[in-house]
């Protein structure tokens, strides 16, 4: 019993925030690159300032980021010495197609990820991929207003169709929109969605998600016909919202909020948009134009396996006088029986058996857990070297929950990667700082360091870890 044999082990990294080489051998420029660190980056990433390019007064963390661009081999055989049996990475759409809508890749940029996916090979380690991780061309942004233009659809097709074609025999594993429930709450850095003033935000977030939706059973539809080995899947922001009380009104809440993000899974897993939604859409004043073809579409082409990040469980209260506390992008109220880390975000393993229970029940198909992980400060000593027992002990209490949903409950569970397996930059915040990986890179929040890579404490507990395929967890 236990994880099957076949369990995928690994870790987990987006282009944007580990590769660097933003401008080199023909890169395009997209909505990640121009976030900056600090005070401005919330307005931006949520649409509501406007950076569409480099200014002088802010530092941009992706420019450079860890530079894989250039380390990638060396990074790549690190995961290798834990036993990685899988590795999760993005590709940069403009690395691809630098503006979006050509119709010739560059080829430069096919030829990178078909090294690093060799790389992968010859280390035994499975790319997972995911197709666009936040990323989309700065071009297609200025041009069309990004996914609020259907004529997106077409130009990720082009991509899917490419890098499908090119990758055929190396990657099997996809993943068509990181987090895609995260074009609610951070629409400028997941979908690259700027609004103008007065503008029916929902109108434009829902009419964008529409799109992501078509585009992503597309690209299902034209992974199995290239390649019937491909598996698509798709990317879920989760962490189940637990009422604070047993007040009716609070459990209503909680369930109503849990929906905004299963709505996009029940479109790509069950293929059809939920009663629910269309209702809630009509009380938003949303409507959304859906062209010919599309619900049918949606209704074939689901989705093989779902994979989701989980970071921690989320609390609804219609009480406005609790706490409210952070956790990735949306804030929740605060839960009075978990610990948090130093950032904010609480700490619940069995909240990770919880959503895994919760997703299965709804869906029956697969999971994948493709991000969990502790972002925190690590104090190196002069090598380098990291006593990460914090870490440890989070991945560890993390691993026992999903190894009690396996065996205790049931659950079918493909893989298990975590976040930022070396450390990179922070989504949220642009920091160095917060570190989620088990490979140090000294790098700080301004940029200076060496960049050289070491191994933490945690690499040679996560090496056992998998060795032991999750029995040793000690
Ligand atoms: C998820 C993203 C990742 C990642 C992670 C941790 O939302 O998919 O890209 O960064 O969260 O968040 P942060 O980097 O803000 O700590």
């Amino acid at each position: 019993m236990g994880f099957r044999e076949d369990f995928l082990w690994g870790g987990a990294t987006a282009a944007n925030q580990c590769e660097g080489g933003y401008d080199e051998d023909g890169r395009g420029l997209a909505n990640v690159d121009v976030v900056p660190i600090g005070k401005d980056r919330l307005p931006i990433i949520s649409g509501k300032m406007k950076m569409f390019d480099f200014d002088e007064e802010h530092f941009y963390p992706a420019k450079k980021a860890i530079d894989m661009y250039h380390h990638y081999k060396e990074d790549i055989a690190l995961f290798a010495q834990m036993g990685f049996k899988t590795y999760r990475l993005s590709i940069a759409w403009t690395r691809i197609f630098p503006n979006g809508d050509e119709k010739e890749p560059n080829e430069a940029g096919l030829k990178f990820y078909e090294d690093v996916f060799k790389e992968c090979k010859k280390n035994h380690i499975e790319p997972l991929v995911t197709i666009t991780h936040f990323d989309c061309p700065m071009h297609l942004i200025k041009e069309y207003g990004s996914w609020r233009d259907r004529r997106l659809v077409g130009f990720y097709e082009n991509l899917c169709r490419t890098i499908f074609t090119r990758y055929k025999g190396l990657v099997k594993y996809w993943l068509t929109f990181n987090e895609i429930n995260m074009i609610l709450h951070a629409p400028f850095m997941g979908a690259g969605l700027y609004f103008e003033e007065g503008e029916n935000e929902d109108q434009v977030k829902y009419q964008a998600a529409h799109h992501e939706l078509i585009a992503s059973a597309m690209a299902t539809k034209i992974a199995h016909e290239i390649d019937p080995e491909n598996q698509v899947g798709c990317m879920l922001a989760a962490g189940n919202y637990y009422p604070y009380s047993c007040n009716p009104e609070d459990v209503w809440k909680g369930l109503q909020i849990d929906r905004e993000s299963y709505f996009f899974v029940d479109v790509q897993s069950r293929g059809e948009y939920p009663a629910y939604a269309l209702k809630d859409l009509e009380r938003k004043g949303v409507q959304i134009e859906m062209a010919d073809g599309d619900q049918e579409l949606l209704k074939k082409y689901t989705v093989d396996f779902i994979s989701f990040s989980y970071y921690s469980s989320r609390v609804a209260s219609t009480d406005p006088a609790h706490n409210v506390t952070e956790g990735n992008i949306f804030a929740s109220t605060k839960n009075p029986y978990l610990e948090s880390s130093e950032w904010g975000w609480q700490i619940d393993p069995l909240g990770l058996r919880i959503t895994l229970n919760t997703l299965y029940d709804r869906y029956q198909k697969p999971l994948f857990i493709v991000e969990n992980g502790l972002g925190a400060v690590d104090v190196p000593d002069k090598n380098g070297y990291v006593e990460d027992d914090y870490r440890i002990n989070y991945l560890r209490e993390h691993i026992e929950a999903m190894r009690a949903a396996v065996e205790e409950d049931g659950v079918e569970l493909l893989g298990y990667t975590t976040w930022g397996c070396i450390d990179l930059v922070s989504a949220g915040s642009g920091e160095m700082k917060k570190r989620y990986g088990f490979i140090y890179v000294d790098r700080d929040n301004e940029g200076n360091g060496t960049l050289k890579r070491s191994k933490k404490k945690s690499f040679d507990w996560y090496k056992k870890v998998i060795a032991t395929n999750g029995t040793d967890l000690a």
